[in-house]
């Protein structure tokens, strides 16, 4: 009989150690790639191909279950309409990772952001599953609007919803499972259903893989320093063109034109971020450049690493490595 690994969600063989899903013996119930992941945090990289998540959301399409579409509040993709394109059912937004954005933020403001995103879904609601944030209120949000057992948890790879399922079956259930968790993405590779209580059965699935992601391209160490932990605490330059403004190796900014202007960057705060005289310093000056036309209250975006907030209209220029993506959007903050 086939057997599933309850970490991931892959189908468990031992025949090919070279291929997903395989263990040692087929009484353990987690592949090895599990088993190093959650015993000794050793991460390996599996990607998965998004036209296989396609056909997953295709699937809850078919049915009536309720949806939590989780979203990460550092990283909101560009695409956050991708989803939802796909999927009929009905929608909880669920704003993940409110503990990295200043507390004094307000989380109707995050709320009224995303309600002008013209995204359709029944409720938002903005939660933290570090420091269990609104699990509460998420539950009870869930029990509102679910109208069958079933309840599906979609978005893109490394939002946290393994992270959050795991939270809501500590919290409430006396389930010992847990699922594998990881900073990196892809951890999950295939649906798995877990039963919460008698009246509710949560269905992880693997995530969207945004392949312009700046994790996909750096080393673990600079992984750590990437991925905030803590709050973050914004560093605000004062600016006039001919500054640049250098995150650590990952970014640089260059303001080639517009007025005296103020730059806000939200990024961890393990990075180093410095302004510079443009024409002296030639740091990451070989790196891809995007050349972008800045409104009033804009944020420029760098796709896994943070944004800068820019208060008023700019000619910048932005280089990161080649495979980073990155786009502007009307100020979250
Ligand atoms: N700061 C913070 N980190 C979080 C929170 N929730 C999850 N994380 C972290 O986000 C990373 C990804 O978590 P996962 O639960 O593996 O994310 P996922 O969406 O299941 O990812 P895939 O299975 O790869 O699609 C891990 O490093 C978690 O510790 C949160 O509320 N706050
Ligand atoms: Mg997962």
């Amino acid at each position: 009989m086939d057997k599933y690994c309850t970490g991931c969600g892959v189908l468990l063989q031992d025949e090919n150690v070279y291929q997903e899903g395989y263990t040692t013996d087929m009484a353990n119930d987690i592949c090895q790639r599990c088993f190093r992941m959650k015993n000794y945090g050793e991460y390996q990289v599996s990607t998965k191909s998004n036209e296989e998540y396609i056909e997953i959301l295709k699937s809850i399409n078919e049915t009536k279950d309720l949806v939590l579409y989780l979203v990460d509040l550092l990283n909101l993709d560009k695409d956050i309409h991708f989803i939802r394109q796909y999927i009929q059912n009905k929608v909880i937004l669920v704003l993940n990772k409110r503990d990295v954005l200043p507390k004094s933020i307000k989380d109707e403001k995050l709320i009224q952001y995303m309600k002008d995103s013209g995204i359709d879904y029944e409720d938002i609601v903005v939660i933290s599953t570090e420091k269990n944030y609104n699990i509460d209120l998420l539950l009870t949000t869930i029990k509102k609007y679910q109208t069958t057992r079933r309840v599906y948890v979609v978005g893109h790879t490394n939002v946290g919803k393994s992270s959050l399922i795991n939270k809501l079956l500590k919290n409430y259930s006396n389930n010992p499972n847990s699922l594998t968790i990881s900073p990196l993405p892809s951890t999950t590779l295939n649906k798995i259903e877990i039963d919460l209580s008698d009246t509710l059965t949560l269905i992880d699935t693997p995530g969207l893989v945004d392949r312009e992601n700046i994790i996909n391209y750096v080393d673990f160490a600079s992984l750590k320093k990437i991925n905030p932990k803590k709050e973050i605490k914004p560093k605000t330059f004062q600016i006039r063109k001919g500054q640049c403004i250098v995150i650590d190796e990952f970014a640089r900014i260059d303001y080639i034109e517009g007025e005296k202007n103020s730059f806000t960057v939200f990024a961890s705060n393990h990075l180093k971020i410095k302004k510079y005289n443009a024409s002296r310093c030639m740091l990451l000056k070989d790196k891809k450049k995007t050349s972008y036309d800045v409104g009033y209250h804009e944020d420029v975006v760098i796709n896994g690493l943070g944004f800068i907030k820019i208060v008023s209209k700019a000619k910048v220029d932005l280089y990161t490595d080649v495979n980073v993506g990155s786009y502007v959007r009307r100020s979250l903050i």
